[in-house]
Order: structure tokens, then sequence, then C-alpha cells
């Protein structure tokens, strides 16, 4: 395809467990575990399984999980009741965001046996690039559920990847915070973490700013690009492209780990972004066009119809078919009426809700500072 200009045809594998989409975390919650169900769908539905190993893993285990998670925490989840913790007022504000819905530990087992999977193809080298839609669940701490997040599959799935490999990047462009992935590694040096978010004192999680850079061994190797409302696709691709080459460059990572939460696209219900569907999909294909073995994952996205539509386009990025596929959903698609309002359109302009408040001089400066840093990390 003319984004491999020099490399061979890259080997692709889709890791997908139907049992995700069916679980429900009540009503009114904007996390809807049915956009997976509509993405594969629409994938299926444009003949993109042609282009890649479809992969129906097993759900997680014990084990596995608790790679990561404390036992007494996975219990918990196991038996769907939080442990009461005295004098702590957080508590119940926080818990709508994590509600126990019935088989949540199941939920968990399914978006994780999947990165896990994913992790082990890549090791393998099965695969070059590896595809978990229903991945990505960045905030979920060691002890704690966070931001509708209760196993972080991502640091799990970098786990994994660490026994075959020395360096893994980890690049995020959901709107919110990869916290949970920042606090995982950040006091080692072989796994370098980029969050790009908005940040706002009032927006979830509240962490990300530029000082928070990693410690001790891990020094330098968190990123954090805390964006104003509004960005727009070219304000976004100002950042993203120079500081993802030049990581790229100075850490020379054995793997990419890339989060493409869809709640960076404009008119997110959460989000505060004008990212496009070209704008959003235009990170997925440059960090591809830097031909290292890579994991894409989903994560965040609260428009049913558009996760489904960013999500099936960058399916089609990653197979080099997006040029080719009609911008009109298939009519054969069972989800079709989901696409109603705009047209049946894969690719829709989305309205622009928010001023750019990000001025050239803070981008140059977010740039600036994440120079400086990425020439102290050279090997
Ligand atoms: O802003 C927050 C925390 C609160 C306390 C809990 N209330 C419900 C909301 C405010 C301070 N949480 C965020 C979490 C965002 C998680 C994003 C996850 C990801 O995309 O990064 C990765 C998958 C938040 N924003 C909006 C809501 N919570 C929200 C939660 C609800 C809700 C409406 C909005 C929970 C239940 C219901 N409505 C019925
Ligand atoms: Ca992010
Ligand atoms: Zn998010």
């Amino acid at each position: 395809t003319k984004d491999d200009v020099i490399g061979r045809k890259r080997n692709i594998m889709y890791f997908h467990n139907e049992n995700v989409a069916a679980f429900h975390y009540g009503p009114h919650h904007p996390m809807k575990p049915f956009r997976l169900a509509v993405t594969h769908s629409l994938i299926l539905h444009y003949n993109l399984q042609h282009y890649f190993t479809m992969v129906e893993p097993p759900p997680a285990t014990y084990e596995e999980i608790i790679a990561f998670h404390d036992t007494d925490y996975i219990e918990e989840l196991m038996a769907g009741k939080w442990r009461v913790v005295p004098d702590e007022d957080a508590v119940d504000g926080t818990a709508d965001d994590v509600p126990l819905f019935d088989g949540v530990y199941d939920y968990c087992t399914y978006y994780t046996g999947s990165t896990i999977q994913a992790a082990k193809a890549l090791n393998c080298k099965w695969a070059d690039i590896v595809i978990n839609w229903s991945g990505g669940l960045h905030h979920a701490k060691k002890a704690q559920a966070s931001g509708f997040c209760y196993v972080n599959d991502i640091v799990i799935g970098i786990l994994e990847l660490l026994k075959h490999n020395q360096r893994v990047l980890y690049i995020d462009i959901d709107i919110h915070h990869g916290d949970g992935v920042q606090d995982a590694f950040y006091f080692t040096s072989r796994v370098m973490t980029a969050s790009f978010h908005h940040y706002h004192e009032k927006f979830f999680p509240g962490t990300g700013i530029v000082k928070e850079k990693g410690r001790s061994d891990g020094k330098h190797y968190s990123l954090n690009f805390p964006l104003r409302e509004g960005i727009t696709d070219e304000s976004y691709a100002y950042v993203f492209k120079p500081i993802v080459r030049s990581l790229v460059k100075f850490y020379d990572p054995n793997v990419i780990v890339l989060q493409c939460g869809a709640d960076s696209l404009g008119s997110d219900k959460l989000g505060k972004f004008n990212l496009s569907f070209n704008g959003h999909g235009e990170c997925i294909r440059f960090v591809k066009s830097l031909n290292r073995p890579l994991m894409i994952l989903g994560g965040g996205g609260y428009r049913l119809r558009n996760v489904a539509r960013c999500w099936t386009n960058e399916t089609a990025i990653i197979v080099g078919q997006d040029d080719v596929i009609s911008d009109i959903i298939p009519e054969i698609d069972p989800y079709r009426k989901c696409f109603a309002p705009e047209h049946y359109k894969l690719r829709p302009e989305l309205p622009h809700r928010f001023r750019d408040a990000n001025t050239r001089e803070f981008l140059d400066y977010l740039i600036g500072v994440a120079e400086e840093r990425m020439r102290k990390i050279e090997h």
C-alpha cells in the first residue's frame, strides 16, 4: 500500500471477543460497551476482515489480571462490592463513574484478554500490527477503579510486551490524561508514556501537567501535553507529528502502543476538542508510518455512532483501504440506522463547538519543553 513505501506488507491481527459488548454500565451512563458491537459490525460490513487475521481471544485469567492489580481489589471486583472505606467522602461521587454493574469482572476479562493476546502476537512476531478496539482503559489503578475503568488492560499488555521488548513507547490520544498507565511506569525508563489531553483543573482526572515527567530511573520518561479546549486538526498535527517523530528517534522503542480514545473528536459528549475523523485518523496513519511493531487500542468515545465511524475508518487506515472504501455506510449493516442523522456518511464533518484556545505560542512552548526533555533520553 502507499503507506509502506519502503517496507514489506505488514501482517495485521484483529482481536475481538463479542461478549464484551453485551455489558451495561447502567441507565444514562456515558460509557456504552454496545458501541463495540456497532464498530465491529461496521468493520465487517466494509469487508475489512479480508485484510487481517481475526482472533476471538480467551478472557484474561485471574493470574493475568493480578500481574498488575492488587488481589484484594480484584476480589472486591469479583464479588461486585466495593470495600467500605471509612471517612472517604470522595467515594460517593466517583462511584457513579465506576458502578458495579452485573458481570463487571467478566467484562474486564474480555477486554483485557484481547489486549494480552494482542501483546503475545507481537511478542511472537506473528503480527506487526495488532488491534483491540475494546481495550484502552487507561485510568484504572493498581488498587482502584477510576473513570469508567476497572482493570488496566494497557498496563497488563505492556507488562506482557516487556517480557520480549526492552523499550515500549505508549502514546495516548484520548481527550483524558492517561494517568493509570503513567503512574504504573512512572519510575522506569523501559516504558515511555506520552499523553495528549485536555487539561483544566475541573476536567477529569485533573492530572497531566508538563511538570509530571517521571521519577528516579523513570525521570524524563513521562511526557504530558495538556492542551486547551477546541484544538483543531491543524493544531493537533502541529504538536503531535514532530513530538512523536522525535520520540521514536530518541527513545528508539521496540514497540509502540497507541491508545486511540475517540472522545478527542469534535462533538463528543464528554470532549472539548474539534478533531475531525481525518484529523484523528491522521495520528494513527502517522504512527503507522514509523514502521515499528504497533498495538492499536480503543478507549473513550461517547457518541456511539462517531466511535464506530472513527475506529472503522482507522481500521481501514491500518489495512491501507481508507481511500478505497465508500463514504456511505453499507446498506446491509444491521446497525445502519444509528448513522441516520448525518446521511449515512462514514466521515461526516463534525460541528466546531469550541473556539481553539491553543495559541501558536502555547503549542510552541509545549513542543520546546518536550524536545529539550527528549535530548536527555538519547541512548
Ligand atoms: O469528572 C468526573 C468525576 C466526577 C464525579 C462523578 N460524577 C458522576 C461526574 C463528576 C468528578 N469523572 C469523569 C470521568 C471521565 C472518564 C473518561 C474515561 C476515558 O474516556 O478516559 C477512558 C475510557 C466524568 N465525566 C463525565 C462523567 N464522568 C459522567 C459520569 C456519569 C454520568 C454523566 C457523566 C455516570 C453516571 C451517569 N451519568 C448516570
Ligand atoms: Ca490522552
Ligand atoms: Zn477519555
